[in-house]
C-alpha cells in the first residue's frame, strides 16, 4: 500500500481555493473508480473545510490545533488511519493556510526519515490570481507585513504554483496576466486554473496524478520571528450555533447572520484571511458560503432553501485583528439579528485564539 498511495500535498494562502479543487478533483478519481481521501489541517477544531468534504461523501480526517509542520506525527497517524480504514489510492493533505515552510518540516521529513511510510507524490501551492497580481504589482495586500511575509514565502518554496480563480479575470486581461506571472517564476512550473469544476481541475489532476513534476528540493531560507509573528496576528474564531426557527424558512436567517458579520467586519477595516460557514436546515438544505474579500457579489445565491425547525451554522473565521475584537464583533452582529427576529439560539462550542509560534517537529535543511 504504501508504494502504491499517491499523497498530494496542497499548500497555498488562506482562500486561495485548495479545498475546493481538492473536493473536485475527488469527484473526477472517483468518476474514474478510485479511491480517495482527505486530510484536512487547521489551527482550530471546528472545521468548515472537514464538514465540507464530508457533505461531498468524501472520507476526510483533520489534524487540527496546529499546521501539519508542528503536528507531523498527527498528520502521519492520520495518514495511517485513513489508509487502513479506507484504503485509498489517492489522498490530498490539505495545510493550513496561514503556514509556510513546509519542504523543509514535511516533504523532506517524509522523503528521508526512516520511520516514514509515506511520500508525496506531488506537492502543490495555490494562490488567487488578484493577490498575485496585486502583489507583482506593488499593490499593497490588505494585510501588514507579517502576514505578507508568508504569502511571499509560500510561494517560494514551492515548485508547483497553481494559479487559481482565472475565471474571476475579464478574458482580455489574460494573456498579460499569463506573461507577467511567468516570466516573474521562470524556474517554477505554472498552472493556471480556475477550480470551480471538475473541468477546471482536470488539467492540474493529471499532472500531479502522472508524479512527473519534481518535488521542491530546497528548503527555505525563512525568518521563524517574522513568521510567527505575521502569522500571530490572525485572529482565529471557530463556532457552531444552533439557532430555533418556528417558521422553518433559515434562509432569511442566516442571509441576515452572515450579512452582519461581514458588515461588522467591514466597518472594522479588517483584512479577512477566510470567513467561511457551513449551514444545515433540520430537515433539508445546507451550504458552504465562504468570502475571502468584502466584494463577493451573488454570494446569497449560493444559499439553497433551509428548512427545518432548527438550523446550525459552523463559522470559521481568520481575520486579521486581536480575537477579543473579532469574538465582540460577531457576537454583536449575531446578536444583533437574533434579538431583531426573536430567534432562540445555543452555542455548541467555540474557540478563538491567535495561532501558537510555530514550532516543527521536524526541521530538515
Ligand atoms: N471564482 C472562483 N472562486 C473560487 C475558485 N476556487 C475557489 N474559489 C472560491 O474561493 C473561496 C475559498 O475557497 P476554498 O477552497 O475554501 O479555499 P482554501 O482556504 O484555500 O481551502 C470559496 O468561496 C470558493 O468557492 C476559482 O477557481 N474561481
Ligand atoms: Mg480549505
Amino acid at each position: 500500500m504504501a508504494n502504491t498511495l499517491h499523497l498530494h500535498l496542497v499548500a497555498g494562502f488562506l482562500g486561495s481555493g485548495k479545498t475546493t479543487a481538492i473536493v473536485n478533483a475527488c469527484k473526477a478519481l472517483v468518476r474514474q473508480g478510485k479511491r480517495v481521501g482527505v486530510i484536512t489541517n487547521d489551527q482550530g477544531k471546528y472545521l468548515v473545510d472537514t464538514a465540507f468534504v464530508q457533505l461531498e461523501n468524501f472520507p476526510a480526517v483533520e489534524v487540527g490545533g496546529g499546521c501539519f509542520c508542528c503536528n507531523y506525527v498527527d498528520l502521519e497517524k492520520q495518514l495511517e488511519g485513513l489508509v487502513e480504514t479506507v484504503k485509498p489510492d489517492v489522498v490530498f493533505a490539505e495545510s493550513v493556510g496561514s503556514c509556510a515552510d513546509l519542504v523543509a518540516t514535511v516533504v523532506k521529513p517524509m522523503l528521508q526519515l526512516q520511520q516514514s511510510a509515506y511520500r508525496p507524490t506531488s506537492f502543490s501551492t495555490f494562490v488567487d490570481v488578484r493577490l498575485l497580481r496585486m502583489r507583482l504589482d506593488d499593490i499593497p495586500l490588505p494585510f501588514s507585513d507579517g502576514i505578507v511575509y508568508i504569502f511571499d514565502k509560500q510561494i517560494e518554496e514551492t515548485h508547483l504554483l497553481v494559479v487559481n480563480k482565472m475565471d474571476l479575470l475579464a478574458e482580455e486581461q489574460r494573456a498579460e496576466v499569463l506573461g507577467q506571472i511567468c516570466s516573474a517564476y521562470p524556474d517554477k512550473v505554472i498552472l493556471f486554473q480556475a477550480s470551480l469544476t471538475e473541468e477546471g481541475v482536470q488539467n492540474w489532476l493529471q499532472r500531479i496524478e502522472e508524479g512527473s513534476i519534481p518535488l521542491p528540493d530546497a528548503s527555505l531560507d525563512i525568518d521563524y520571528q517574522r513568521y510567527g509573528e505575521g502569522e500571530a496576528r490572525l485572529g482565529w474564531l471557530d463556532e457552531e450555533l444552533e439557532f430555533e426557527i418556528p417558521g422553518g424558512d433559515g434562509r432569511t436567517v442566516v442571509v441576515a447572520i452572515m450579512q452582519a458579520i461581514l458588515v461588522s467586519l467591514q466597518g472594522a477595516d479588517a483584512g479577512i484571511g477566510h470567513v467561511k460557514f457551513i449551514v444545515r436546515g433540520s430537515t433539508a438544505g445546507e451550504a458552504k458560503v465562504s468570502f475571502t474579500t468584502y466584494m463577493h457579489p451573488g454570494w446569497e445565491e449560493e444559499i439553497p432553501p433551509i428548512i427545518g425547525e432548527k438550523i446550525s451554522l459552523l463559522v470559521n473565521a481568520r481575520v486579521e485583528m486581536p480575537v477579543e475584537h473579532l469574538s465582540e464583533l460577531i457576537d454583536r452582529a449575531v446578536m444583533g439579528i437574533v434579538e431583531k427576529m426573536g430567534l432562540r439560539w445555543a452555542r455548541r462550542g467555540r474557540e478563538s485564539f491567535h495561532p501558537s509560534f510555530p514550532k516543527p517537529t521536524y526541521r530538515l535543511g
